[in-house]
């Protein structure tokens, strides 16, 4: 009902009507201009002038008649009354004739009106002057014409002040000015009417902006505009699972169905003053008061067993799930709404990251944040070069010949962070929090410069040439790597020959053709590439193949316990043929002990990268080893072999 009655009101039926109106209404304004244009057109000045030279006759006819009166009752002064009358004759002469009155002529039907009132004077000259030399005359007969000649004077007189043409005029602005008010109190409404439909129709569609146009429920929009959320309400957000896979093999109608029903199915649950809101289109929140008699985790595993259903789809049966992040009600301090909207997300990431159905946010997720938190700012701080109680820096393990453990080819670079508070982090967390929170390229930069900065002098003075392999994390893989590796490696004095690339196979499979792009680019430009991890990926070797890398670095799960398990060695032995095969150097990772690297040698490997030979050590260290003679390795001049 509450719905309907915007819907109503802002129907296109309604639109229309009010248009209807304001048209009318302009209509009106317009015609009313024109008529009053017309009226304009009327001067009331040539009017005022019109009927005052008629009253200034009949002022002289007044005149005249007072002496007539007298003359005929014998007591008058004969001279004035002749005077009067030709006052009265010229005034006629004067309103018939001159230029000045010809308003006055113009006006209705004043020319012959007066044209015969003047020859009716006329008429009367002869009685009159024998009436003023004494003469016998009929004065009965000369008092009427006078009188009837007085009365037309008056009628004419009265006829310009309050005539019918005067009268009309009158009329008509008097109606003029009626109308025009009328029009400006319908104008004002109607105003009135249009900005109140205004200011509805603004807060129906911003109302409209915060609901979910499939649904009906409030979403993001609304979401944002809360302020607060009270701390006793445990917060649950609740994604369907199966949405990409409807969206694209049903499409979107489809989708809005299965939508609906799953909010069905979370109505259910809610309880009087619980609210459900739409954060995005496969995404819900709930906001729910638990029953004292039900745990939190009865309350999430009820939502999450009610939108878990088959859903009935044409002549299928699709089976559709959930996966929800919790966070319940806060006891003691609770760190405000924002922040708690953002536990609920992790505790939903958290439940994808170990396949389950929900997670409820927990203390041990808490402190994870709080670490991870912690880490991610100090990185952001040591990334930007200010300071910070985080500190990165490199390791190198050196990679040896199988046939003697202490010719060292080259060695890997490696990654060491130590934190104030959380003491040692492992490079594989850096690497991940760096990739989640945007740091990624910054890392990759870092490294690349940190690694010129320490190995330069090796290499420019002292004709250092062994391998420096290096580990690519997933947004080094870009199409700026050319040029991070140009200015920052290669121009600052590292060979081209003695650095490797290293690749794990499941970043390679992120961008298969702009990982071979850039392989091909880095051996434009001299440099090896290797595909790190082998094994442990999840892509075929036919995948592999594909990828022209130039090493392959053997997993240490396969060299673990090869001593006690024949299998294990025969499947060794196997990935360093095919590696052989494929013109691929091996390097065998995770070499430990005596036995290993023994085996590892009978099986053909060539590269050994182990605890048994080195274990990953400072900068310094390697530079001792360099200088004290105790190891071997490649320099200029062909001293050594070259690795490559
Ligand atoms: O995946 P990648 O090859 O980049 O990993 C190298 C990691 O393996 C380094 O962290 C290094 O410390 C570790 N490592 C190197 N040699 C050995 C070894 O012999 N045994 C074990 N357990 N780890 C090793
Ligand atoms: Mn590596």
């Amino acid at each position: 009902m509450i719905t309907r009655v915007p819907q109503r009101l802002f129907a296109k039926a309604t639109i229309g009507l009010l248009f209807a109106v304001v048209l009318a209404l302009l209509v009106a304004c317009v015609v009313s201009y024109i008529q009053d244009r017309k009226l304009q057109s009327v001067s009331l000045g040539n009017l005022r002038m019109a009927t005052w030279n008629l009253a200034q006759l009949g002022h002289e006819a007044s005149a005249f008649d007072r002496e007539l009166a007298l003359e005929l009752q014998d007591v008058g002064d004969s001279d004035e009354m002749l005077l009067r009358y030709d006052i009265l004759w010229s005034r006629y002469v004067y309103l018939l004739t001159s230029s000045e009155a010809a308003i006055t002529r113009d006006h209705s039907q004043n020319e012959v009106r007066l044209t015969e009132l003047f020859g009716a004077l006329q008429s009367l000259e002869t009685p009159i002057t024998r009436l003023a030399a004494g003469d016998p005359v009929d004065r009965r007969v000369l008092a009427t014409l006078w009188e009837t000649q007085k009365a037309q004077v008056q009628r004419l007189v009265i006829d310009n002040f309050v005539g019918d043409e005067t009268g009309q005029l009158m009329d008509r602005v008097e109606y003029s000015r009626n109308r025009l008010s009328n029009l400006r109190l319908l104008m004002l409404g109607a105003m009135v009417l249009v900005f109140s439909y205004l200011a509805l129709a603004v807060m129906y569609t911003r109302r409209q902006a915060g609901i979910d146009q499939i649904t009906g429920l409030p979403n993001h929009l609304y979401l944002r505009s809360l302020k607060r959320i009270d701390p006793a309400k445990a917060i649950i957000t609740c994604e369907i699972n199966e949405f990409q896979v409807v969206l694209s093999e049903y499409g979107h109608d489809t989708l809005a169905e299965l939508t609906r029903a799953f909010v069905d199915r979370l109505r259910v649950h809610l309880r009087e003053g619980d609210e459900l809101i739409q954060v995005a289109q496969n995404q819900f929140l709930v906001v729910a008061t638990p029953s004292p008699r039900e745990t939190m985790t009865a309350l999430v595993e009820r939502l999450a067993s009610a939108t878990s259903f088959d859903w009935s789809l044409h002549d299928t049966v699709l089976h559709i799930s959930s996966t929800l992040g919790a966070d319940a009600p806060c006891q003691g301090s609770c760190p405000g709404w924002q922040a708690r909207y953002q536990q609920v997300h992790r505790a939903l990431a958290q439940a994808r990251i170990e396949g389950r159905p929900f997670y409820i946010n927990d203390a041990k997720l808490r402190t994870r944040l709080k670490r991870e938190q912690a880490i991610h700012s100090a990185l952001n701080r040591f990334l930007k070069g200010q300071p910070s109680v985080l500190r990165l820096s490199l390791v190198y393990q050196p990679i040896v010949s199988a046939d003697n453990a202490t010719r060292i080819t080259g060695a890997e670079v490696l990654l060491r962070c130590q934190h104030q508070e959380e003491g040692v982090v492992p490079p594989y967390e850096v690497v991940d929090l760096c990739e989640r929170y945007g740091l990624g390229k910054k890392l990759g930069q870092w490294l690349f410069r940190e690694i010129a900065h320490e190995t330069r002098d090796l290499y420019q003075y002292m004709g250092f040439r062994g391998v420096l392999s290096i580990n690519l994390n997933p947004s080094m893989l870009c199409e700026s790597l050319p040029v991070d590796v140009k200015t920052l490696l290669l121009g600052q004095g590292i060979p081209p020959e003695s650095l490797c690339l290293e690749i794990t196979e499941d970043n390679a499979a992120l961008n298969f053709s702009l990982i071979n792009r850039l392989i091909r680019k880095m051996h434009d430009l001299g440099l090896c590439v290797a595909l790190d991890d082998f094994g442990t990926g999840h892509s075929s070797l036919e995948y592999v193949r594909e990828l022209k890398v130039d090493r392959l670095k053997i997993d240490r799960c396969f060299v673990d316990g090869i001593e006690n398990d024949s299998d294990k060695e025969r499947f060794l032995g196997s990935i360093i043929a095919m590696a052989n095969q494929a013109s691929m150097k091996s390097v065998i990772e995770g070499v430990e002990t005596g036995a290993q690297w023994r085996l590892v040698g009978e099986l053909g490997g060539e590269l050994i990268q182990g605890y048994y030979a080195y274990r990953p050590m400072p900068f310094n260290d390697l530079m001792a080893l360099f200088i004290d003679g105790s190891a071997t390795f490649p320099v200029d001049q062909g001293v050594a072999a070259n690795d490559k």
